[in-house]
């Protein structure tokens, strides 16, 4: 294989070769080992649901076997499997939520975990109606804890929805009906609906997918993003490095990939211990060096600079350097083949969440009651392990950028109220970026998120429409691996603003930021529907009134289909480089694309061409503008 045809990023291009040399499988070889890929799977058609099937069933309307032995078309059979990828998608996020709510439930004064931010704990508080008033902060935060705990299972009423959705967007859900219930009965619900003999009504199957995916956007992930920042602080804007030259030739590398801080933040601590770090030297190591991959490297990024590896495509290739000591993840997009890969060098490959064990893994079980010793036992395996390196076998790519990183919703407005003085507006909101807007000054906003995809040469994807996006004027917002591709490409510099036009320049001279806004996760994709929420409010529109768009053009996972779905019900046109497999059923293809727009005044657009995508989300911005010109 051409290495120059798997992504754009030179420190991939490089570890392939290596690989390749090394005798060393990865996804590429994988990927074209299995040839065609079936065709019914990609279309959504096969349908294995009962026992009576599998049965597929015919793409094209009229031709060959259009019903299953249940009487199931290909709308039904479609309608169905992206129900279950949201149904999938959402229960990683929102599980993540509620883990994220059991560690705030156990912080302490004197523990492991702590509070940072009691500002953002007592708004928080608020929301669930839990009095703070002559209450210890810890007492609030247990308090806190268990109301969010409680909106997971509760038996009436829907979960809480935070402050910052808009009134008008309310009552779509509620016309709709799209309110959700508690978040663990949506997902159980629509687990029920596709079973054999449910909903067999592509329409209501979808309706019932966009109240789910609402869990995940304005409840579980909203959960994991904020009470992460009450417990390990908000990211506040910093520099980092970002791809394989963070991995340092000297020092014991450990590299943290998969997507809860709970355990990433420990070892972060714990690295710093001073016999953790006297052992380092004793192996003739210069030190430790945390470096991070997808999005526990995005949460560790964004709180504490911790230097980026790379993004999903990468995480193979970061132990075919050869110089990591240990890998260590805990749940979600991680490669089983990191385990018999790692086997091929000197790397510990270790796992530590009952969810996620992998065979030929070590497993080291992260106890949250004994975090920092637990956190402290796994780097010492790390370190440990250095005496262990393969020197023949170590070469790490130069290949590195800097870039800005941790902006969270509070750090924008921090950031924005440098320009308040230049346009005398209140400090302390994002009325300045609403103004912006209005003013067209700022032509719209893009959100572009999501993972890598073998079927999308790396990163191409989320750098041509990114740099489109500037180029017009339109400021980004990013999570997820997107942003890791867009540090590694420079675009995450303040140097950045090369790539914009001059009123986005401005903004970015003004506010001291970068173009690009790398405002962490996944699960802080709920940062970016808050700061659309909180806009909108502003201006006194609703959220599909707004020139915003989100893109996701590499996705690869059930949670994407969950982000993309709660992103479209939340009124924000979603484009996908990666065609999602419903469309082998014209009905779902017709009401993901076009009737959506519909019933929440916003659709998906699937556009495997990243240039054409720009286009047509640009085109959108314009035609979204229109209304917010009136107030002009
Ligand atoms: Ni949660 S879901 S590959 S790490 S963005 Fe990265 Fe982000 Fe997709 Fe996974
Ligand atoms: Fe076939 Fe219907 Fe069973 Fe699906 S549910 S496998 S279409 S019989």
């Amino acid at each position: 294989m051409d290495e120059t045809t798997l992504s754009v990023d030179l420190a991939t291009q490089e570890l392939y070769v290596k690989a390749r040399n090394d005798g060393s499988e990865t996804l590429w070889d994988r990927k074209a080992a299995l040839k065609n890929q079936c065709g019914f799977g990609e279309q959504g058609v096969c349908c294995r649901i009962c026992t009576m099937g599998p049965c597929r069933v015919s793409p094209i309307p009229g031709k060959g076997v259009q019903k299953g032995i249940c009487g199931a078309t290909a709308d039904v059979i479609a309608s169905r499997h992206y129900a279950r990828m949201v149904a999938g998608g959402s229960s990683a996020h929102s599980d993540h939520g509620r883990h994220i709510a059991h560690v705030l439930h156990m912080a302490s004064r004197d523990g492991d975990y702590q509070i940072r931010d009691e500002k953002k704990l007592l708004n928080v508080a608020a929301r669930w109606g839990v009095a703070t008033e002559g209450k210890d902060i810890y007492q609030v935060a247990h308090d806190v804890a268990e109301a969010a705990l409680n909106d997971f299972g509760k038996p009436f009423g829907s979960m809480v929805i935070p402050p910052s959705i808009t009134k008008q967007r309310l009552k779509v859900w509620e016309d709709n009906d799209i309110l959700p219930d508690a978040i663990d009965k949506e997902v159980v619900s629509i687990m029920h609906a596709t079973h054999m003999g449910c909903t067999a009504d592509a329409e209501s199957m979808i309706n019932l997918s966009m109240r789910t995916s609402l869990t995940d956007g304005w409840g579980g992930s909203y959960i994991g993003t904020e009470f992460s920042d009450i417990i390990f602080g908000t990211p506040m804007p910093r520099e980092i490095e970002a791809n394989m030259g963070v991995i340092e030739k000297n020092m014991v590398n450990i590299v943290l990939h998969g997507h809860e801080p709970s355990l990433s933040e420990m070892i972060v601590v714990a690295a710093d211990d001073p016999e953790l770090k006297a052992l380092a030297r004793g192996v003739g190591a210069e030190g430790i060096n945390l470096v991070g991959i997808c999005c526990t490297g995005n949460e560790v990024a964004m709180r504490h600079g911790i230097k980026i590896a790379g993004n999903f495509n990468q995480q193979e290739l970061a132990i075919v350097t050869g110089a990591v000591e240990a890998m260590i993840v805990d749940v979600q997009c991680i490669f089983p083949s990191l385990a018999n890969l790692a086997q091929c060098y000197h790397t510990k490959f270790i796992t530590t969440s009952k969810l996620a064990k992998i065979k030929d893994a070590v497993h080291i079980e992260f106890d949250e009651n004994n975090a920092y010793e637990c956190a402290k036992g796994i780097i010492r395996k790390a370190v440990e392990n250095y005496t262990n390196r393969k020197h023949e076998k170590v070469s790490i790519p130069t290949h590195k950028s800097t870039g800005m990183i941790g902006y969270s919703n509070q750090a924008i407005i921090g950031q924005l109220d440098r320009v308040v003085n230049s346009y005398t507006h209140k400090p302390g909101t994002f009325e300045p970026l609403a103004q912006c807007l209005v003013s067209g000054v700022l032509r719209g906003a893009a959100g572009v998120v999501g993972c890598n995809n073998p079927k999308v040469k790396g990163d191409h994807s989320h750098i041509e429409i990114i740099k489109k996006m500037l180029a017009n004027d339109v400021i980004v917002v990013v999570t997820g691996c997107a942003a890791q591709a867009a540090a590694k490409a420079g675009l995450l510099s303040k140097d950045a603003v090369k790539y914009c036009g001059v009123g986005l320049q401005k903004v970015c001279e003004l506010a001291d930021i970068p173009p690009v806004l790398h405002m962490g996760s996944c699960v802080d994709n709920s940062r970016i529907l808050e700061l659309v929420g909180e806009v909108a409010k502003i201006l006194g529109l609703d959220m599909s009134e707004l020139p915003v768009v989100g893109a996701a053009p590499e996705w690869m996972s059930e949670k994407a289909v969950a982000i993309g779905t709660y992103v479209v019900s939340s009124g924000i046109d979603t484009f996908l480089g990666v065609v999602p497999p419903v469309t082998g059923s014209p009905e779902v293809t017709d009401i993901l694309t076009n009737r959506l727009e519909d019933w929440v005044g916003a659709k998906f657009y699937f556009e495997t061409d990243p240039a054409v995508a720009a286009e047509k989300m640009l085109a959108r911005i314009e035609e979204k503008r229109a209304k917010i010109e009136a107030l002009n």
